[in-house]
């Protein structure tokens, strides 16, 4: 018995490293410890192993505590037919499209025609006319049924090619660059303006994910983090087969394929957590790929960026940060593969 316990003692003091920097570098899922300020860690240091980590020539930051999501916002709604409330400006035209212009258009479509095969079916029976009637041409309702179709597309065409044009409108230059990556089957995260290394975001099994109070198959441990109220532009691509990065909430759905870089651009106006999924079949586990989205007030943002050893933008880099920028080692997020 005292051999077992010995030897899982030896393994776990063997793996006490790895374990304290994945605690250290998955900084952002730590929900009070991340908050407590530099200054407790100094005065109740931890075991011996997460000091050793901690002597990094880096000046630590600590991440903002994990933000815990809203029910009903960013992810679909039990029995929800319509489509998620939009937390983007290219969101709100498509939602007002969708819900005010052609829903209603498509009902009343379905309806007059439904209502003209009844009253034809009723009316020209074989019953009640036994001379069917031989009438081949009217010109009123051939003019009418051109012209009525064709008003109703130009109609439609306007907000629609407004709508198409806005979802494919370019950054604008001061735009936070973020890469994303499709993997099978997993996302990678990399902010090149600020510094930031790629790092991956794979599903929660369930038991995580009810502790801490997410939708399963929709939470993620290490989420794609994001300022609010300013423009973001998201440079997609696959690094195997062809993905699709896509958050319903966002308006964001675009194809991540190998070889190509596509863009897409967007400014979330809400703080929150938005989830999506990846929405192109890309193999086996292509339903266990989420997208968590973590959307974070500015000065927050710019917290979090230093706490993952990223520079701000415009910042003169200072001491600390160039020492790191010579020795990289230290990985701001673990690979953290399941
Ligand atoms: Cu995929």
């Amino acid at each position: 018995m005292n051999k077992v316990k010995s030897l899982v003692l030896a393994g776990l003091l063997a793996f006490a490293p790895s374990i304290a920097m994945n605690g250290q570098a998955l900084a952002q899922d730590n929900v009070a410890a991340a908050a407590a300020p530099a200054a407790d860690n100094a005065a109740a240091p931890a075991d011996s192993a997460a000091n050793a980590t901690e002597a990094a020539p880096v000046a630590k930051v600590a991440a903002p505590p994990r933000m815990k999501p809203t029910e009903g916002i960013g992810m679909p709604k039990p029995g929800e037919v319509t489509l998620q409330e939009q937390f983007t400006s290219t969101g709100h035209t498509a939602r007002w499209l969708h819900d005010k212009m052609l829903l209603p258009l498509i009902f009343a479509i379905s309806i007059l025609v439904l209502a003209l095969m009844l009253y034809a079916m009723w009316k020209f029976r074989a019953s009640a006319n036994p001379i069917p009637s031989k009438t081949s041409h009217n010109t009123l309702i051939e003019v009418v049924w051109t012209v009525l179709p064709v008003l109703i597309l130009l109609v439609v065409a306007v907000p629609s090619i407004g709508l198409l044009a806005d979802q494919y409108k370019p950054a604008p230059k001061d735009a936070l660059t973020v890469k994303v990556t499709g993997y099978q089957w997993y996302w990678g995260y990399e902010y090149p303006d600020a510094g930031i290394p790629e790092f991956v975001s794979n599903m929660l099994t369930e038991e995580q994910a009810n502790a801490s109070g997410e939708p399963h198959q929709l939470a993620a441990d290490n989420r794609l983090v994001l300022p609010v109220g300013r423009p973001i532009k998201l440079i997609i691509t696959g690094a195997d087969v062809i993905h699709s990065f896509a958050v319903p909430s966002l308006w964001v759905k675009m194809d991540a394929v190998p070889g190509r870089l596509n863009e897409k651009s967007f400014t979330i106006e809400k703080p929150g957590v938005y989830y999506g999924q990846c929405s192109e079949l890309c193999g086996a586990r292509h339903g266990f790929m989420p997208i968590a989205i973590e959307a974070l007030p500015p000065a927050q943002f710019d917290q979090w960026v230093l706490s993952q050893g990223g520079k701000l933008p415009g910042a003169a880099p200072a001491a600390a940060e160039t020492a790191q920028a010579a020795a990289p080692a230290a990985a701001p997020v673990a690979d953290a593969k399941l």
